[in-house]
């Protein structure tokens, strides 16, 4: 009778975990009317034909696999299904014989994605109480007031020596844990502030239901005006130093937020942190002081941007090292680090806002010249050079740009042959997508980093080139995300037909509702399992299957506000 229990307990386990086992993968959440739709099949599920019915089980397509592929590393073939002529709106099944698969075609199929996906930045909020009339079912009461902020011994200064205590209130929890990380929210607000401003149009348009969609102001542009705001309060009006994160000395437990009372701190200034800031302000300047009504607020920005340059000018190498920190102070602290020993880009980018703002000299020494002699890559927290040019290729859209023609060139072809490396594995891939065929294309948070990145990058190539080779690839980007993959989920909560249901986020664990908070991105599969110590039963160990939805998966199945903030920022720029 025990052994019997425990069998049955441990097929739950592994059920909770199981990937999707239907083998005909597709996109969950819809393809657009013109755009290609294609299908991966598991082996498994192979048939000589295939055939998509409409809702009154009429078939209006048959056809074969067009071709199969072979993954470099699981060795598993998948064939690709491509049902691409058919253009009428409408949910379709697709069938080998034996297994079925919903299909959608519709018209704007990303849209309700687009504004979950923005939605869940107001979820995310801290400090403010989240209304039902906003967030129906997972409304819930203020949390985490964080007006009695403590300055940790490490942030100590002759104005506010150790044990002060400030305010700083509001802002986004930055992932599944409670914490306020500075060079996260900067990535965050960098990327999706850039997507505003290659597609204003579809943003002005947009009503996600948030307390300020009344107002004269985009939503988007509201909701990261909430993370803005706590970010001002975590600089130091004394010197201009920016405090590297807001954070208890550890992570709390699965619960509420309003069953939290460990003291916050504020710990110590680093130059990252305070060059994030300025690159964030500075970039937020120029987009806020277009609406009269954020026009005093933005001017604010710019001179609080200047201050921290000029603090990060002076203390140019002051790294945020937790373990060095913890010897010399207490209390120790055992969160998020947020830890980037190499500042050259954080320098890079908050120059180029700067100048981009000021256009003063003090942030134009060398600026083409670094755009001449970096390069780009695909932008994470820790690197941040890719927000430098995405910020330029506006400025240059706009025709705001000195050294205009010298520069459009260089960044044209940098983007272009990263673009161009994500497109040439397309032919070969498994999913019919230019991400996932790499084992280096996965790890922690790739769906966000790596997946949405790589979408965003080939958008701003088809921005430059108009070349839809681009535009079609960033499309597959999307498919891929929403299911066309190998676990077969698609990865944003509350989307698609198999979708994670215990993410690892304290706010959807701890609030009594079975379904999670929805528009969130997970990490995604991630075969470094920094958490298999917790996670016993993850389903597979190849890299593009390395992905557990179990609640103590922060390493593969955890919500972040960057990966969020590539979600939205792919998914504003690809609706073209
Ligand atoms: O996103 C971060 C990832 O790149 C790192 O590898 C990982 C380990 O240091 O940390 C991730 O960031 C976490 C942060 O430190 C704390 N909040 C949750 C974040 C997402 O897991």
């Amino acid at each position: 009778m025990k052994k019997q229990l425990l069998t049955v307990m441990l097929t739950l386990a592994t059920m909770a975990t199981a990937q999707n086992p239907n083998p005909i993968k597709v996109n969950q959440v819809g393809y657009g009317l013109t755009d290609s739709k294609t299908a991966a099949i598991e082996e498994v599920g192979w048939a000589k034909t295939y055939t998509l019915t409409n809702e009154k089980g009429k078939r209006v397509w048959k056809g074969a696999a067009v071709r199969t592929a072979e993954s470099p590393w699981s060795k598993k073939k998948r064939a690709i299904v491509d049902f691409s002529e058919v253009t009428m709106p409408g949910t379709y099944t697709l069938s080998n014989g034996k297994d079925r698969q919903t299909v959608i075609i519709a018209e704007h199929p990303l849209e309700e994605l687009t504004k979950a996906s923005i939605k869940a930045f107001y979820l995310q909020r801290s400090g403010e109480a989240i209304t039902a009339e906003y967030a129906g079912q997972y409304a819930r009461p203020m949390g985490h007031p964080d007006n009695k902020v403590m300055i940790h011994p490490s942030a100590a200064s002759e104005a506010r020596p150790a044990g002060t205590i400030i305010s700083s209130p509001g802002g986004w929890y930055d992932a599944g844990d409670y914490n306020k990380y500075i060079v996260n929210s900067a990535y965050s607000i960098g990327i999706m502030l850039s997507a505003y401003e290659m597609n204003p149009k579809l943003f002005d348009a947009m009503k996600v239901g948030i307390p300020e969609s009344n107002n004269s102001m985009p939503d988007l542009l509201d909701e990261i005006a909430v993370n803005l705001r706590w970010m001002l309060t975590m600089q130091d009006p004394a010197d201009g130093g920016v405090y590297h994160k807001l954070t208890t000395p550890n992570f709390e437990g699965f619960v509420k937020p309003t069953d939290c009372h460990q003291q916050r701190y504020v710990v110590m200034k680093s130059t990252a942190a305070t060059l994030d800031f300025a690159a964030t302000m500075a970039k937020a300047y120029r987009i806020y002081s277009r609406f009269p009504e954020c026009k005093a607020w933005a001017e604010e920005m710019l001179k609080k941007a200047k201050c921290a340059y000029e603090w990060a000018a002076e203390h140019r190498d002051v790294m945020y090292r937790q373990e060095v920190m913890n010897r010399d102070f207490d209390p120790d602290v055992q969160t998020g680090t947020y830890g980037d020993m190499n500042v050259r880009d954080e320098f890079m980018w908050a120059e180029a806002e700067l100048f981009m703002s000021t256009r003063e000299e003090l942030y134009a020494a060398g600026l083409a010249q670094n755009y001449m002699s970096l390069k780009f890559s695909n932008p994470s927290w820790g690197n941040v050079m890719g927000l430098a040019y995405f910020s330029a290729v506006a400025a240059l859209r706009e025709g705001d740009m000195p050294y205009a023609n010298e520069l459009e060139q260089i960044i044209r072809e940098q983007i272009t042959t990263v673009a161009d490396g994500y497109l040439s594995t397309l032919p070969n891939s498994c999913f019919d997508a230019p991400c996932g065929n790499s084992p280096r294309d996965f790890g922690w948070g790739c769906n966000g980093e790596q997946v949405c990145g790589k979408g965003v990058i080939l958008m701003y190539a088809y921005e430059m080139t108009r070349d839809s080779r681009y535009l079609n690839g960033a499309k597959k980007v999307a498919d891929y995300l929403l299911g066309r993959n190998a676990t077969g989920y698609c990865f944003v909560t509350g989307f698609g037909n198999f979708s994670p249901m215990h993410p690892h986020h304290r706010l959807s664990e701890s609030d009594g509702i079975e379904a999670p908070l929805p528009g969130f991105l997970v990490g995604g599969p991630n075969p470094g399992q920094q958490d298999k110590a917790e996670v016993r039963n993850y389903p597979s160990n190849q890299p593009d299957e390395s992905y557990s939805d179990t609640m103590q998966s922060y390493a593969s199945n955890e919500i972040a506000i960057n990966w969020n903030a590539a979600l939205v920022a792919f998914l504003g720029m690809v609706q073209k």
